[in-house]
């Protein structure tokens, strides 16, 4: 997150994924839905795209959204290039990021990619996903036949100690995890995922000092719902 001297924040949001999962899909999406219909974010710069000629993100894509109800927050939101090769690009990219969404390519042939890419964001962010950086994931192209639903993938987030027991203090903040697709026009639970990075990402910042927020540290619970 960052300060500005006018008191503007900038938080930061980066879609991580094995490549062609639908990153560069999904961003494009969300800015076509917040530009046509009034949300709670709107796009206040053009989308900045780098691709090879295959359309495969060649460095990043960024773009910058704003919060309509709290005009001094900023959404500067990333997507990495998922290709192998770009490894150092993606960590250099993650740097200071507050809150990812991993992107997943739902079609079942894919799931260990889809894995090797989660243990990828496991050693670029240490120990800090969901005690310190919200995570939300994406079940991409859900439309496509033959994919994994939610219960596949909590058992892989189990796996990999991204899923917390009921027991655990910070349980709430576990990922949640939407069936999703970018396609434009078929789109479905591209601005609700995002919206629910944003909420969480803002809550930890207030009310956890940028850390995953514990029961007693909601002292003013009614204000949660105004942001
Ligand atoms: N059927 C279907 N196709 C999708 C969906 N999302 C993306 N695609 C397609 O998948 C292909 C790859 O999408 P991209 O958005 O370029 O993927 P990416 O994750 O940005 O890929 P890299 O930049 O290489 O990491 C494109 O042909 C998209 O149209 C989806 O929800 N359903
Ligand atoms: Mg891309």
């Amino acid at each position: 997150m960052v300060l500005t001297k006018d008191g503007s924040v900038y938080i930061k949001i980066v879609y991580w994924g094995m490549a062609g999962s639908g990153k560069t899909t999904v961003l494009e999406t969300l800015y076509k839905i917040t530009k046509e219909s009034k949300r709670d974010i709107e796009p206040v710069e053009d989308l900045k795209k780098i691709e090879k000629a295959s359309g495969a993100t060649l460095y990043f894509d960024r773009g910058l959204f704003q919060s309509t109800k709290q005009k001094k927050i900023y959404y500067r939101v990333f997507t990495v290039a998922g290709q192998t090769s770009f490894l150092p690009l993606r960590s250099k990219i993650f740097q200071g990021t507050d809150a990812v969404i991993l992107v997943v390519d739902s079609q079942t042939k894919f799931l260990q990619d889809n894995v090797e890419s989660l243990l990828e964001l496991k050693n670029v962010a240490q120990d800090k996903l969901i005690t310190e950086i919200p995570v939300i994931v994406m079940l991409n192209k859900q439309d496509l036949e033959e994919t994994i639903d939610v219960e596949d993938y909590e058992l892989v987030l189990e796996k990999e100690k991204l899923w917390l027991d009921r027991k655990h203090e910070l349980y709430n903040w576990n990922p949640i995890i939407y069936d999703t697709c970018a396609l434009y026009g078929k789109d479905k639970n591209i601005y609700r995922s995002f919206y629910e990075c944003a909420r969480r990402t803002v809550l930890y910042q207030i009310y956890g000092n940028g850390k995953a927020p514990k029961e007693g540290d909601f002292s003013d619970k009614g204000s949660i719902n105004k942001i």
